[in-house]
């Protein structure tokens, strides 16, 4: 048996929950379009043959506004350690920026793998120029890869894969990921509302389960300002609704979810607070 970790790294909105769930071939981490959408280290597990890998998402790497976005990028830098194979994700339709090499510092980039994620959206003279942007780096393996279609996933899994040490098997046979239910399910009740709020909003979210009886389970959705709980709730609770229905969707049959809205003033600006809330 070989086995091992691999984490994801890079600036927020490259596309790393995206192709944490592609590897999986299930939803482990929640994605959206805003950046700074993952929190906390997610775990997903691959297996082939006698090869196990665990493969670990983390929140994207920016310059900190608040003790919640502090807390996160340590979260992530945290994922680097100890690790078989770190790789630096980049995003092929975007010029490789000053968070990307703030990012490429901060890991032992000699032995870490590049990836260039978005290679659909991008036209293979651009991804070319962005490898050869990036050749620059010293990284030990670069990937031209699409999350979105799967386009190059293969041929970076039968890298990683020869580099997994002896080992034991992680995760047993059928277990994917090791998030708890409640946590996942706030989880799915904050990709929402990041689906249907416009603008700085989301970044004032925390969702938490504060009860699971099933088939209840009640979800708290936190705000920062009395006059954004307004926003969540929508024009006679529309907009909470949806999100009730979109993720009571993804749960197992059956669950009834209660959500309710709360304000916690500036949550986000609170170390402890952020703690508290489990990032
Ligand atoms: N076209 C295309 N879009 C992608 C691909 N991978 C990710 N995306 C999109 O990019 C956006 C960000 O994806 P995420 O997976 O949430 O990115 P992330 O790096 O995890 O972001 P943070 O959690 O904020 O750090 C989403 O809208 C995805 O659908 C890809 O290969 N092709
Ligand atoms: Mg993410």
């Amino acid at each position: 048996m070989r086995s091992g970790f691999v984490t994801f790294v890079g600036r927020p909105n490259v596309g790393k929950s995206t192709l944490l769930n592609a590897i999986c071939g299930e939803k482990v981490s929640i994605v959206s379009n805003k950046p700074q959408t993952t929190r906390t280290r997610i775990r997903g597990v691959w297996n082939r043959g006698d090869t196990q890998i665990v493969f670990v998402d983390t929140p994207g790497i920016h310059k900190p506004v608040s003790a919640l976005g502090e807390r996160v990028n340590a979260t992530a830098l945290d994922g680097a350690d100890d690790v078989d194979v770190v790789c630096l994700l980049i995003d092929a339709t975007e010029p490789f920026g000053r968070g990307d090499r703030w990012v490429a510092d901060r890991i032992d980039i000699s032995k870490a793998f590049v990836i260039v994620n978005k290679t659909d959206r991008a036209s293979p003279s651009k991804v070319l120029t962005q490898l050869g942007a990036v050749g620059a780096l010293g990284a030990a393996e670069y990937f031209p890869v699409s999350a979105k279609n799967g386009q190059g996933v293969d041929v970076l899994l039968a890298k990683l894969s020869d580099r997994m040490p002896d080992g034991p098997k992680y995760f047993p046979d059928g277990m994917i990921t090791d998030t708890p239910e409640a946590q996942w399910v706030a989880e799915l009740v904050r990709e929402q509302l990041l689906h249907l709020l416009e603008d700085e909003l989301p970044y004032s979210i925390a969702t938490r389960v504060t009860q699971w009886e099933w088939p209840l389970v009640k979800c708290e959705i936190i705000v920062e300002r009395e006059s954004q709980k307004g926003m969540v709730i929508g024009k006679s609770g529309d907009l909470l609704k949806k999100v009730g229905v979109a993720a009571r969707a993804q749960m197992p049959d059956g669950a009834y979810l209660e959500l309710k809205v709360v304000v916690d003033k500036n949550w986000q600006r609170n170390a402890e607070k952020v703690r508290q809330l489990g990032y």
